[in-house]
């Protein structure tokens, strides 16, 4: 099996040793480690939510699922980090949050990652985040671009809340606002008005580095 998919079963078993472990010997063969979480790390996630839809697997599972994906993601993190270009070029603020009523991060910290090694200034809210909060937030740093995530069909309505917030505040112009997490799509994405939609964390700092320059 190559690395890439026992990553992939490490998730799914929640087996958080092995996750460190295969990170750690992801690191020493030089693979690309955004490439590791994204074909590796990720796509064991993608096999656990459709376990955990179709009653194979439960809670106490997909909790652990995520956890192992936390602990090779954190062993990758100096990796990305030093391989980033933050230190060379400024892009912009990003104020990034997983929207109300919604407790998923793992994707959101990944995206947080990625844009901070490629020269965003982040303000993290964190997750469950009102859309007043995240509209405060991005006046008080003047940020360039808004990032939200929701994992839920449940919680992404919150999303065009913010975007007709923003606009009946008449700053809408002033705020990019990028969008993503697993069930947003971009057909969504343009429907709301949102400004960006990224499928995954590298598209997110593409996204970004286009709305900040606007
Ligand atoms: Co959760 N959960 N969950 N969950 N969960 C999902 C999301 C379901 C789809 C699983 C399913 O049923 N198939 C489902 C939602 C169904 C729906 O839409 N209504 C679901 C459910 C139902 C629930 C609970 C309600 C379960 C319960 O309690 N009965 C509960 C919700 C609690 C709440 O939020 N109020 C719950 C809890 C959990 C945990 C705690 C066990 C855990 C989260 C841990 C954490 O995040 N700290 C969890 C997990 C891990 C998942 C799945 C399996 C994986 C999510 C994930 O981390 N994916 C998920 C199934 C799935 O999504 N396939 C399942 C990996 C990351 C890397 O991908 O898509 O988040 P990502 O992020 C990408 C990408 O989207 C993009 O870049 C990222 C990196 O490449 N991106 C952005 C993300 N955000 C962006 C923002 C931008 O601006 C731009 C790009």
């Amino acid at each position: 099996m190559d690395s890439l998919k026992q990553m992939a079963e490490a998730v799914i078993a929640g087996d958080v040793e092995q996750c460190v472990s295969l990170a750690r010997q992801a690191i020493q063969d030089n693979l690309d480690p955004v490439e590791v979480i994204q074909q590796g790390f990720s796509n064991g996630m993608d096999t656990v939510g459709r376990k955990f839809e179709s009653g194979e697997m439960f809670l106490p599972e997909m909790m652990q699922a995520a956890e192992a994906m936390n602990a090779g993601v954190a062993v990758l993190k100096p990796a990305i980090e030093s391989s980033g270009s933050g230190s060379l070029q400024e892009f912009g603020k990003v104020v990034l949050a997983t929207i109300q009523g919604d407790m998923h991060d793992i994707g959101k910290n990944i995206v947080k990652l990625l844009l901070a090694t490629s020269g965003f200034e982040i303000t993290d809210l964190g997750k469950d985040v009102k859309v007043a909060a995240i509209i405060d937030r991005a006046e008080e740093v003047q940020a360039s671009v808004i990032g939200v995530s929701a994992l839920m069909t449940t919680t992404m309505g919150y999303m065009p809340d913010l975007i007709q917030e923003l606009q009946e505040l008449g700053i809408k112009a002033e705020f990019p606002v990028m969008v993503g997490g697993a069930p947003v799509t971009e057909e969504w994405a343009k429907e709301i008005g949102a400004d960006g939609y990224a499928k995954d964390a590298v598209g997110a700092v593409r996204v970004a580095k286009g709305l900040a320059q606007k």
